[in-house]
């Protein structure tokens, strides 16, 4: 089987081009296996590039724990790069459907290379059942208590869902110890992708995240979506706001028409050969 890795400011995928090559039989349990970042070829997750009836192209997401998610904001302005540079289809803008519907993909070319892709992500999900998260009426600013640490959740869903928890200072323990006990919260019956926030500017935040099904990534497109809408919702950001994230920045936008618009890099990194 032939891949490609790439990545979106460090968020990396190991991505599976099935217009020539053959579907993965089980891909929950070939995600784990290419994901091994010491046995395997390393990475977040695993991404399959199909072709679509409805769009350019279709894309599903792996989480390394073999756990499929809805959408990836980092990985399809991934594949909209593969697509365009390998000649899938030569179009700007692309469509690329995912689990939340068709999306459309504007591109910034130079020398025939995609550098940077504008994805209008629709619009963020506020029901608490469509999210879904176990409390009534939109979720801003909850309180939780989690360790003995006071916390307020803010839920949005931008196809995948979101605990969004702005704090003067993010610190290692909240990320990686009450960050994995948020995604298995019982409020969450399908898990939830936990961001720890912290405001510098009304329009400048720097983020962290636990990433529902792979832990700790060094960043998450559509996290950066929801911290700003839960900003925005709280009261805390403007609705346009460049996101800090581990790996590299984001420019997140809440449209007046209510759709999201996310602005950031996609990389190839190399390609290789798995032996299966
Ligand atoms: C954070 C993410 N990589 C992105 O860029 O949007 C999404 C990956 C899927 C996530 N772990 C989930 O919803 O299970």
């Amino acid at each position: 089987m032939r891949f490609t890795k790439m990545h979106g400011i460090g968020n990396d995928y190991i991505f599976v081009d099935c217009f020539h090559e053959t579907l993965p039989k089980a891909p929950e349990a070939l995600a784990p296996k290419v994901s091994e970042r010491h046995f395997g070829i390393g990475g977040d997750g695993l991404i399959l590039i199909l072709p679509s009836n409805v769009a350019d192209a279709r894309m599903r997401i792996f989480n390394a724990d073999g756990s499929e998610a809805e959408m990836c904001g980092n990985g399809v302005r991934c594949v909209a790069k593969y697509v365009y540079e390998h000649g899938i289809a030569k179009r700007n803008p692309l469509t690329i459907e995912t689990g939340r519907g068709v999306l459309t993909l504007h591109l910034e070319v130079k020398d025939d290379r995609v550098q940077s892709v504008t994805v209008d992500m629709g619009e963020p999900i506020l029901d608490p059942a469509r999210i879904p998260v176990r409390l009534n009426g939109t979720v801003i600013e909850h309180p939780i208590n989690m360790d003995g640490v006071d916390l307020a959740i803010t839920c949005v869903s931008m196809g995948n869902p979101h605990c969004v928890i702005f704090r003067p200072e993010i610190d290692d323990l909240l990320v990686t110890q009450i960050g994995p006990k948020l995604e298995r919260h019982p409020l969450f019956p399908n898990r939830t992708n936990v961001e720890f926030v912290q405001v510098l500017s009304p329009s400048e935040v720097r983020m962290r995240v636990w990433e529902r099904g792979s832990g700790e990534t060094l960043a998450c497109g559509t996290g950066a979506c929801a911290v700003c809408v839960a900003g925005v919702l709280a009261g805390r950001l403007d609705r346009k706001v460049l996101v800090h994230l581990l790996g590299g920045d984001l420019q997140i936008e809440w449209r007046s028409d209510g759709h999201v618009f996310m602005t950031g890099p996609a990389t190839e990194v190399f390609t290789g050969e798995w032996p299966d």
